[in-house]
């Protein structure tokens, strides 16, 4: 099950001693770019005065405002070098932008291919990637990695959901690659259609790009008779393939030969010991003409260094719970989004869909949380509908310590993407 055996298994002293010797080449490399010159020289930081990757902490963080605004500058070759650019839409603000030497291509290539190997893709496996094609990272990464593996790859591209689901039975595709939210979605067409996914070939899902809870998987996987892999990745870090489940499915392994993790508490800077929710900070262990040093990605997460079965002793990052900036607030209370997504997806008459809306009323503000139900259930009687209403309030009070209006609404009724899922509209003044 190893792509690269002998990288995957390094022990943890000579991962230690491999991740010292890239970061002092990417340290001197990302010295050739203005934005990294200036702020090494400040920070009077060179290659040889890293004696530990712990000195990394000499070293500044990089925002993504920074990232934003000075890309070109973090460049370390000339444009000649840069094959191809990615950029990230954000929620907020302009996007931030990568670029990429055809060496980071290959070596990005690799890391999905090496993913897809470790959860049991081989060459004879049919890929259909229905991911957005694009700036955004999902579609030609997945793309690249897929082929580099070698398995025939269809890039079917986000939405057209009639056409996905023909592809599918054409092709007999066994493996996809598609967004959570985006699969549940898919069901209603295949509902539709008469076309039961469980009887395609499929076996394979990876899913991941967004925030989404266990019930969510087992949902997904259920429906569709596969097992489904969480894959996580940002743009800033090229994008999937950072960290990716191994069959143990028991957290994600980071590449830690490619990417130097730390996990830091987002208010005192320090680093936060396994088992505690931080932000992860990244730095690029092998990119040539971007690197990134000690970026903060704003995802919170916590780590397990503690041996995997699988025979990998990468760190393993628990689920994503959130984004240090959406956290909603609301009287006062912090609540992530994802902590929504359990409760609901837990019982088993919410349908695929749901959406928070943040509104002032009077002098205070509300959560209204729409549900479609399914088609089933919308049917009974009122008194059912009220019971259940009554049901999925007091779950989500319990959970998020304030009582939500839960407005139940038929399947099929609330917006839809093809891409990542927007579940929170803030209409509040800001
Ligand atoms: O979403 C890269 C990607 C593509 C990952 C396809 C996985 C599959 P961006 O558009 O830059 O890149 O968004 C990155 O998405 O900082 C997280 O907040 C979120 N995210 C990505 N993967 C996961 C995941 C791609 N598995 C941002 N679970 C990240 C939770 C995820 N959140």
């Amino acid at each position: 099950m190893f792509w690269q055996k002998e990288i995957e298994t390094l022990t943890a002293d000579d991962l230690n001693k491999l991740q010292l010797e890239r970061l002092r080449q990417t340290v001197a490399r990302a010295a050739l770019s203005p934005f990294y010159g200036d702020r090494l020289r400040q920070a009077g930081v060179n290659p040889d005065s890293l004696q530990t990757v712990a000195d990394i902490r000499r070293i500044p963080f990089t925002t993504k405002d920074e990232l934003r605004t000075n890309s070109r500058q973090m460049l370390t070759v000339p444009l000649s070098d840069i094959i191809r650019l990615h950029a990230s839409s954000g929620t907020t603000g302009q996007a931030t932008v990568i670029y990429y030497t055809r060496t980071d291509i290959e070596l990005w290539a690799d890391l999905v291919a090496r993913s897809l190997y470790m959860t049991g893709m081989r060459p004879e496996d049919v890929f259909q990637n229905m991911m957005g094609y694009g700036l955004f990272t999902g579609g030609l990464g997945f793309h690249y990695g897929a082929e580099r593996l070698g398995a025939l790859t269809i890039p079917a591209g986000a939405g057209n959901s009639k056409r996905q689901v023909q592809l599918l039975q054409q092709f007999e595709t066994t493996a996809i690659h598609i967004i959570p939210s985006y699969a549940l979605v898919l069901l209603n067409t295949f509902a539709a259609l008469n076309v039961d996914p469980r009887d395609l070939p499929l076996r394979l899902a990876y899913i991941g790009a967004e925030p989404y809870s266990e019930a969510i998987r087992r949902r997904i996987e259920e429906a569709y008779g596969l097992k489904a892999y969480n894959c996580y990745g940002l743009s800033e870090m090229n994008g999937p393939g950072v960290a990716f489940e191994c069959l143990e499915q028991n957290g994600s392994h980071v590449w830690e030969d490619s990417f130097l993790l730390e996990v830091i508490d987002p208010e005192t800077l320090e680093p936060a010991p396994p088992g505690v929710v931080g932000e992860l900070v990244f730095t690029n262990l092998t990119r040539q003409g971007m690197p990134l040093l000690r970026y903060r990605s704003r995802d919170l997460a916590s780590y397990d260094d503690r041996p995997c079965p699988c025979g990998r002793n990468s760190r393993r990052l628990s689920r994503i719970q959130g984004r240090t900036d959406d956290m909603i607030i609301l009287k006062g209370v912090n609540i992530f989004p994802v902590q929504i997504d359990r409760v609901l997806m837990e019982l088993p008459e919410v349908g695929s869909n749901y959406l928070v809306e943040l509104r002032q009323e009077g002098a205070t503000d509300q959560m209204i949380v729409k549900v479609e139900i399914k088609q089933e259930y919308f049917q009974e009687e009122l008194t059912f509908l009220k019971g259940l209403q009554k049901r999925i309030t007091d779950a989500l009070k319990s959970e998020l310590l304030l009582t939500p209006r839960v407005e139940l609404v038929e399947h099929n009724s609330l917006p839809q993407t093809e891409g990542k899922a927007v579940r929170v509209v803030d209409y509040r003044q800001k």
